[in-house]
């Protein structure tokens, strides 16, 4: 990578800290990513944006800054890419997938607080992303109780703050609410950019995101072969980068690598032997750079075909309807799109559930492995009712709890082992 100090200095990084969480992140990809067999060559651009995450990728933000575009920086996939794009502003997902700084945290949060909560202060506290520390207005949401609370003191950190509302369940007053907060988004927009968006602007913003979200699909449904054509943790990597990256050119991307994977399965090649254990992952969002618990179950030779996950299809499925003639018809649109979303905050949820037995019939799947965060109540509190659903259907189910800390790996490879053994 080249120097990029001067960069990291002028963004307010603690360059110490930063050094070290270089090193580790460098150390964890050799050893879980680069050690993988007959990856497909298409990883390579993934590979050159993971090693430039922290460089050229935000040189080019900067850039892009400079230009006169904004940096909208968030945490949930409620927050839509298609009303920031039709801005003329950049979207990026923050990250918020290890441990940072956590005795600064635990003295301004619950020690008994989710991995992914605490993770952000720490990056916030650390000085340590140039993502967050890029943006022009970073967008809060009140989802669960501890992403709602918590953004009330991560406000006070962060100079640009924004706090998104969102609904509780589906009903016509929900949706309602939807509709009411993506209206006062695009106006916080419209505000910041001193433009108002046009049908056009949407209908682009549309059509790019449609774009991702259709490659992204294409990727999933290669995952149904036997053998994969891929790995589960490249097929996570891929799902991450989705959230940093340019969209245009990660879609591209994406389709030159499916295009390979196409041959691939044409030619019966994969990455695991044919029969090997086929596993969904469901639950939390894995975030950049969460890849503990994937690791784990590749390592005992199965391979990951689907995430249940923001990070993921939950996330990513559903592409927006662009045939409205109207810029109102078009949000409309919009929110009908996300409101499909499944997350477990939202009661009652049975689509979840529906999804997740979809998910596992249509990828072949031998087993499904339910990941919790600790302390994440809406998950892990689901997760019984997923267990006891799928396992009537048989589907059998391995529900973990696990935080971003390395103490329990022996223990969670000893249950996804004896797992990965009986399906
Ligand atoms: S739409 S999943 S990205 S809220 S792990 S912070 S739920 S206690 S992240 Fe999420 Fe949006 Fe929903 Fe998706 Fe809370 Fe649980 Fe922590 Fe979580």
């Amino acid at each position: 990578m080249a120097d990029y100090t001067k960069m990291w200095t002028e963004l307010g990084l603690d360059l110490d800290n930063h050094d070290a969480l270089l090193e580790n992140l460098g150390g964890a990809y050799q050893s879980i990513f680069m050690s993988q067999e007959k990856r497909p060559e298409g990883m390579g651009y993934f590979d050159f944006v993971m090693s430039e995450a922290h460089g050229l990728r935000i040189q080019e933000l900067r850039d892009e800054q400079e230009a006169g575009r904004k940096i909208i920086g968030s945490f949930c996939v409620f927050v839509p890419e298609e009303l920031v794009l039709a801005a003329g502003c950049t979207s990026v997902g923050l990250c918020a997938g290890a441990d940072f700084a956590q005795e600064e945290v635990e003295k301004v949060l619950p020690r008994n607080t989710c991995s992914l909560i605490k993770s952000f202060f720490g990056f916030k506290l650390g000085k340590v992303c140039p993502y967050m520390e890029a943006s022009d207005l970073i967008v809060g949401e009140n989802t669960c109780d501890g992403k709602k609370k918590s953004f009330e003191t991560f406000s006070q950190l962060v100079p640009n703050f924004y706090q998104m509302d969102l609904p509780q369940n589906k009903a016509p007053m929900a949706r309602k609410l939807l509709k009411h907060e993506y209206m006062a988004f695009v106006a916080k927009l419209e505000e910041m950019t001193g433009k108002s968006i046009s049908l056009e602007d949407l209908k682009q913003g549309i059509a790019t995101v449609n774009a991702k979200r259709n490659a992204l699909a294409r990727l999933s449904k290669l995952r149904s072969a036997d053998p994969s054509p891929i790995s589960g943790l490249d097929a996570l990597l891929i799902n991450q980068i989705a959230f940093l990256d340019n969209p245009a050119r990660f879609t591209e991307k994406v389709n030159v690598l499916c295009d390979e994977l196409e041959l691939f399965v044409k030619e019966n090649k994969g990455v695991k032997a044919v029969k090997a254990p086929r596993v969904v992952i469901s639950g939390c969002p894995m975030a950049i750079p969460n890849w503990k618990v994937p690791a784990i179950i590749e390592s005992t030779g199965a391979v990951i075909v689907g995430e249940e996950s923001c990070i993921g299809e939950r996330g990513q499925r559903n592409t927006t309807d662009d045939s409205s003639d109207t810029l109102d018809g078009l949000i409309d649109a919009v929110v009908d799109r996300y409101f499909k979303i499944d997350c477990a905050v939202f009661t009652p949820n049975q689509e979840r559930v529906e999804h997740i037995k979809e998910m596992a019939k249509n990828t072949n799947a031998d087993g499904v492995i339910h990941y919790g965060l600790q302390f994440c109540q809406p998950y892990i509190m689901e997760s019984f009712s997923v267990e006891k659903i799928l396992e009537k259907d048989g589907v059998s189910v391995l529900r973990l709890e696990t935080d971003y800390s390395q103490e329990d790996m022996g223990q969670l490879s000893t249950r996804v082992e004896a797992f990965v053994e009986i399906i």
